[in-house]
């Protein structure tokens, strides 16, 4: 079947408001047009992301009822610690209250000035903690992932050639280690395969660096694999991530993707000493080693998560649910990033917004319009996020990719709720020649995207 119905059904429901479009023009209004600053409750469909967002089950609920909140050795510390182990396979297990933590952990330990990370592409918080701590992040995703239109299976590889090019002009010194984003969320969603999996880690072991996986959205990228690459067919979630995670030597995790849960991270290594540097910064920023920043009923709730994301018919609904709503756009030529990847569909707002240059921010003019037309939320992934002055020649870098992500929740909207929003981007595809460019009036110096106000260009 190409998209599988929902392997679930409802028990709680949470109502939705619906707005007017008179009510939506004087929100947008108010939040200086950026949909950061829209309150929850006035949106309909919200995929602004797929992180923490996700609707748990009945049996992590039940699992939450039997939260051991003790400070040290909370039993429910032990069967996270057991299910990490199981699937990922690393000898230590470090809980944090979110994935940035663990980078955070990870990178200031281990970076400072002159050092560089390659990676297939970083995540804005991973390239930030990076960054932070005085090193160089460097993407290095296969040159094909640039275009939008390239079909490929796995458009989330590092490219191996650039990788080693980059070693060999830096100096393996200098590199403390390499990383691969699974499923490559800057790119698309895009998954990395296991033949790549295992390449990069045979390159970098040959020169002694270690591989972290940023694991956010393991599952996923397993569930390609199995689907997309000779040898898995046949091969169980559990195995294909097993095996992921076989060739390296640890892995960052933001729980609140794969692990089905509203909270939660990780970081597993396989090296005692690195480990003991961190579990005593730990103690310092996030707590006690056997609850890490959060509590007893969170561990078992990830615990029950990491496990019921390993199924089989949840990730072929998941990743169809994904596809059907790139279908359709395909069907009524909306341009947007294909394939599709794991957890969102990218539009190309370059494309579907031509006569807006990337100056009067596209990506901005299509989030905009979609919350006016139909109280949908999403988020610009463009030159609002990215484009930035180059201080030598004084002109502003625009990014290659103009995108507009439509991030879809864990288990949260049906299959109808869908087709309402890819009807309501095909309508306003047709009245696309409407839409105009925007101007900013705020901007902070950093991270610009998240407070920004703007208005509409006369
Ligand atoms: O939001 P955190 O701190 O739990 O996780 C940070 C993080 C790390 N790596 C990757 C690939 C991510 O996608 C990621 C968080 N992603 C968010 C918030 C998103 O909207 O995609």
């Amino acid at each position: 079947m190409k998209y599988p119905p929902e392997p679930f059904k409802i028990k709680v429901v949470e109502p939705i408001g619906r707005t007017t479009r008179e009510e939506r023009e004087a929100v947008l209004e108010q939040a200086g047009y950026n949909v950061f600053n829209i309150p929850a409750d006035k949106i309909y469909i919200d995929l602004l992301t797929d992180s923490g967002t996700s609707a748990m089950s009945d049996n992590q609920w039940a699992g939450i009822m039997l939260g051991d909140e003790s400070y040290a050795g909370s039993r429910n510390y032990y069967h996270f610690e057991q299910t990490v182990q199981k699937i990922f396979g690393f000898k230590h297990v470090i809980p944090t209250h979110q994935g940035r933590v663990a980078e955070n952990l990870l990178f200031s330990t281990i970076l400072h000035k002159g050092l560089v990370v390659p990676n297939n592409s970083h995540f804005d918080t991973t390239r930030a903690n990076v960054e932070f701590n005085g090193a160089e992040a460097v993407d290095l995703v296969i040159d094909e992932a640039k275009d939008p239109n390239k079909i490929l299976p796995f458009k989330g590889n590092i490219d191996l050639d650039k990788l080693e090019a980059l070693i060999q002009k830096t100096g393996r010194e200098n590199i403390p280690l390499g990383m691969l984003t699974i499923t490559n969320n800057s790119g698309g969603g895009q998954p990395v395969s296991m033949a790549n999996i295992r390449a990069t880690a045979k390159l970098l072991h040959s020169y002694e660096i270690p591989l972290i996986l940023d694991a956010c959205r393991f599952a996923e990228n397993a569930w390609f694999i199995q689907q997309r690459e000779a040898g898995y067919a046949d091969k169980t979630i559990l195995e294909i991530a097993n095996e992921m995670f076989s060739y390296a030597d640890g892995c960052t995790m933001s729980a609140k993707k794969d692990g089905l849960v509203n909270i939660g991270g990780f970081i597993a290594l396989n090296d005692d000493q690195l480990t003991q540097q961190l579990t005593n910064r730990l103690i310092l920023i996030e707590g006690f080693p056997t609850y890490g920043g959060l509590a007893g009923r969170d561990l078992e709730a990830i615990a029950r998560g990491l496990e019921e994301v390993l199924d089989e018919n949840y990730l072929a609904y998941r990743i169809g649910q994904v596809a059907r709503m790139g279908d359709r756009l395909e069907e009524a030529g909306v341009p947007f990033l294909k394939p599709t990847g794991g957890h969102a569909v990218y539009l190309d707002a370059k494309s579907f917004l031509a006569h807006i240059p990337q100056s009067q921010f596209p990506g901005i003019a299509l989030t905009v319009e979609l919350y006016l037309h139909a109280g949908i939320r999403a988020v610009e992934i463009g030159s609002l996020m990215f484009a930035h002055k180059d201080e030598q020649t004084g002109t502003i870098q625009y990014p290659e990719l103009e995108l507009v992500r439509l991030a879809i929740p864990r288990r949260v909207y049906t299959n109808s709720q869908m087709e309402y929003v890819a009807e309501s981007i095909i309508e306003i595809y047709k009245k696309r020649q409407q839409l105009q460019g925007f101007e900013l009036t705020y901007e902070a110096p950093v991270l610009r995207h998240f407070t920004a106000r703007m208005q509409l260009l006369a």
